[in-house]
C-alpha cells in the first residue's frame, strides 16, 4: 500500500506510522513491537542515564530485525552522553524533542543515522532542514507531554509548504480518520503516542492505561506555561495544586520540585492522582487496549473506508 511513500522509502519500513518517544513507557518492549508490526518503534530516552539507554537499545536489537529509533529529549541532563550512545550503537533513526538538535546533527549524519527532529514551529523546521534533517515530525499542541503553541491542523500544512523533506504529523491522531486527515494536509506519515499507551505491549501501569480509557475530550490541562515548558497532562490532584501555585506566582524552583519524579510515579507506581499522566487530547476517543499489530493494521485497513466516507460527506462526485 505504501510502496512509494517517502517516509517508508527513507527508513525501509512498511507503514509510515511512528510510535511517539514517551519517557518511561517507550521501552524496548513497545518499540520492538511497533517495528515488528511494520511501523517505526522508538525508545523514549527521556531522562535515562546513558548506560540504561544502551541496555534498552541492545534489548530492542535482540527483539527486532527491523529499523527502530531512539527519541532523545533535549532537556535531559544526559543529552551529550546519550547522543554518544546512539552513535556507538549505530541506531538507525534518531528523533529529538523539546529543543533544537542542530549541534548534534553532523555526528549522527556522519554515521548514516536518519535524523528526524520534532518541531512545533515552521521557523525551526526550516532551520533544521538546512542543517540536514532527513524529515521532521510536526507536533501540534493536542499531544501529551511537552508541547508547542500551534495545533496540528494549522501546523502541518504550513510546515509542508515551508520545507522540502517529508513531514510526519503528530498530535491528536488516533485512528484511520486522523491518519487520512494528516495525508490531506500534506503529511507523509503519522506519529502516535497516546494510542500506543493503550497497547498490550506498553508497560505502563494499569492505572495509567485506565485513565486514558476513562478520559473525555476535556480531561487534559496544560501546566508549566509560566516556566516556558508547557506540558499537556491529565487533570488530577497534582495539576490542581500545580496550576494553583502557578497562578499564585510560585517560583520556578517550587514548581519544578512538584514535577520531580512525577512521571515515574504515574507510569510505574500507578499513582495517577499525585503523578504526572502525560496524555494527549485524543484520549477522549480511545476505548480499547489492543496488541500493537492490531492498532497498526486497523489504522491502515481503515483508510479506504475513510476515503469513501469523505466522498459521501462531500455529497457529490469529485
Ligand atoms: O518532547 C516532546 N514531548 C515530551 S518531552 C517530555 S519531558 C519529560 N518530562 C518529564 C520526565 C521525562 C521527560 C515530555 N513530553 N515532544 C516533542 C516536542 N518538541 N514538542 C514540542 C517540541 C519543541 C518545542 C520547542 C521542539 C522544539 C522547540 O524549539 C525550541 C527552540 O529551541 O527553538
Amino acid at each position: 500500500m505504501f510502496e512509494n511513500n517517502a517516509v517508508c522509502k527513507l527508513l525501509g519500513i512498511k507503514y509510515p506510522i511512528f510510535q511517539g518517544g514517551m519517557a518511561w513507557i517507550g521501552t524496548a518492549e513497545l518499540a520492538s513491537a511497533v517495528s515488528n508490526a511494520g511501523g517505526l518503534g522508538l525508545i523514549g530516552a527521556g531522562h535515562m542515564p546513558p548506560d540504561v539507554l544502551r541496555k534498552e537499545i541492545q534489548k530492542c536489537k535482540g527483539w527486532t530485525e527491523k529499523p527502530f529509533g531512539v527519541n532523545i529529549m533535549l532537556m535531559s541532563p544526559f543529552v551529550k552522553e546519550v547522543m554518544q550512545v546512539v552513535v556507538d550503537e549505530r541506531v538507525p533513526v534518531v528523533t529529538t524533542g523539546a529543543g533544537n538538535p542542530g549541534e548534534y546533527m553532523p555526528a549522527l549524519k556522519e554515521i548514516g543515522t536518519k535524523v528526524i527532529p520534532v518541531i512545533a514551529s515552521v521557523a525551526l523546521a526550516r532551520r533544521l532542514v538546512k542543517g540536514g534533517a532527513d524529515a521532521v515530525i510536526a507536533e501540534g499542541l493536542e499531544s501529551g507531554g511537552h508541547i508547542g503553541e500551534i495545533a496540528t491542523m494549522p501546523l502541518i500544512p504550513q510546515a509542508v509548504d515551508a520545507i522540502d523533506v517529508p513531514v510526519i504529523a503528530a498530535g491528536g491522531i488516533g485512528d484511520s480518520r486522523g491518519m487520512a486527515a494528516a495525508f490531506a494536509l500534506g503529511a507523509s506519515g503519522v506519529q502516535m503516542g497516546t494510542r500506543f499507551v493503550l497497547s498490550e505491549e506498553c508497560i505502563a501501569h494499569p492505572n495509567y492505561k485506565n485513565m486514558v480509557l476513562k478520559a473525555k475530550d476535556r480531561s487534559t490541562v496544560v501546566t508549566g506555561r509560566t516556566l516556558g515548558h508547557p506540558a499537556r497532562v491529565l487533570a488530577n490532584k497534582l495539576t490542581r495544586t500545580y496550576l494553583e501555585m502557578e497562578a499564585n506566582g510560585a517560583s520556578t524552583e517550587e514548581l519544578e520540585q512538584l514535577g520531580v519524579g512525577s512521571l515515574h510515579k504515574a507510569t510505574h507506581l500507578g499513582d495517577v492522582e499525585n503523578g504526572s499522566v502525560m496524555i494527549g487530547q485524543i484520549s477522549g476517543m480511545l476505548d480499547d487496549i489492543k496488541p500493537v499489530k492490531q492498532i497498526i493494521e486497523d489504522m491502515v485497513n481503515g483508510l479506504p473506508a475513510v476515503l469513501e466516507s469523505m466522498r459521501g460527506k462531500m455529497g457529490g462526485s469529485l
